[in-house]
């Protein structure tokens, strides 16, 4: 076993009741959420969120010998915690705003654009993506820049082996991420807080990375809309703005593309955003944590470097200065 799971008091039960006891694998797991299968602009059923969804622990299995579990004994948050409690400025710039608001946003049918520095581009469905995928799960700490964190049982693929299947050339250097922009179903859109569509990036050997992750559910269920369905990235050794939501394009890029919170505020969030306990933010320290569900007289934790993951990650930031490339 990867991880430590400790059990769960039947009080806490929320849609992760038959979770922890299920380690099935199915092929296609989207099919089991009610999603028909089907090419870009085909009806298809909009999945419901919270639905099963089943992952392969085979594929959960050979992620052990790489993480080594910094997060072994920490419980994971729950469904409720980590559904409404929330950053996700296209839906308000409040905790409670995605879970308020996010159901109305249509996530099928879903296309994603590709483009760029790689052999095959053009515009997939979202099923194109994920079908060929065994889903598994990943428990990843989770570190938002603001200084608050969880643990969240994501289930997924990692984000290497969907870009593999474009072909990047030698001149891919970045991976770029764009945000749907709808703002007739994203009512923070009509508010200039950001430049919109959100946008992130990776350098290509971050994106490569087996810890990167494409994620499509959580604690074993169709990702909710609050938390970036249908699609989403998770790289849980940055801050959480990095791990952008409801993306709709990927750009394969030479140059270091340009990133919403960096070019929005560019002394406070940086391009790279490593988890990193020792540089604090201009506005305050990012030595401790506050664990999301803790109760108040809680004391707070220590933020580890790379989150916890530098002993996987480090080696990609070799040589480099850390203070200078937040
Ligand atoms: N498109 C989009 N992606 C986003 C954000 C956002 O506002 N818009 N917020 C980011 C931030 S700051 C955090 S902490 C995480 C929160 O993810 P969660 O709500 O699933 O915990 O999403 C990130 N991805
Ligand atoms: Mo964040």
């Amino acid at each position: 076993m990867r991880f430590r799971i400790p059990a769960i008091a039947p009080s806490e039960i929320t849609p992760s009741e038959t979770y922890f006891g299920r380690r099935a694998f199915l092929a296609g797991a989207l099919a089991a959420a009610g999603t028909a299968l089907g090419r870009a602009g085909a009806a298809v059923l909009p999945p419901r969120a919270g639905l099963p969804l089943a992952y392969s622990q085979d594929a959960a299995d050979s992620v052990d010998a790489l993480v080594h579990a910094p997060n072994q004994n920490e419980t994971p948050n729950t469904w409720d915690q980590i559904t409404h409690y929330n950053n996700y400025y296209e839906f308000g710039t409040g905790k409670t705003d995605p879970a308020a608001y996010a159901g109305q946003l249509q996530v099928r049918p879903w296309n994603i654009a590709v483009a760029g520095e790689a052999e095959v581009t053009g515009h997939f469905a979202l099923e194109d993506f994920v079908k060929p995928y065994a889903l598994e799960e990943r428990i990843y700490r989770f570190r938002c820049v603001e200084a608050w964190s969880m643990v969240i049982p994501w289930v997924g693929f990692p984000l290497a082996r969907l870009l593999q299947q474009f072909k990047p050339t030698s001149r891919a250097k970045y991976v770029a991420f764009d945000t749907l922009y709808r703002p007739g179903q994203m009512p923070g859109q009509r508010v200039p807080v950001l430049k919109w569509p959100y946008a992130e990036g990776l350098r290509i050997d971050e994106a490569m990375h087996p810890l990167a992750f494409m994620v499509v559910g959580l604690y074993g269920r169709v990702l909710p809309n609050q938390n970036g369905a249908p699609l989403r990235l998770i790289v849980p050794w940055k801050y959480g703005f990095k791990s952008i939501k409801a993306i709709v394009r990927i750009v394969f890029t030479e140059q270091q593309p340009p990133t919403t919170w960096s070019e929005a505020a560019p002394d406070e969030y940086g391009f790279y955003a490593n988890v990193n306990p020792s540089v604090p933010h201009p506005r305050w320290s990012q030595a401790t944590e506050r664990r999301i569900g803790n109760p108040f007289f809680h004391e707070r934790q220590d933020t580890l470097p790379f989150n916890g993951y530098a002993n996987e990650v480090a080696g990609l930031y070799a040589g480099m200065n850390l203070r200078r490339y937040f």
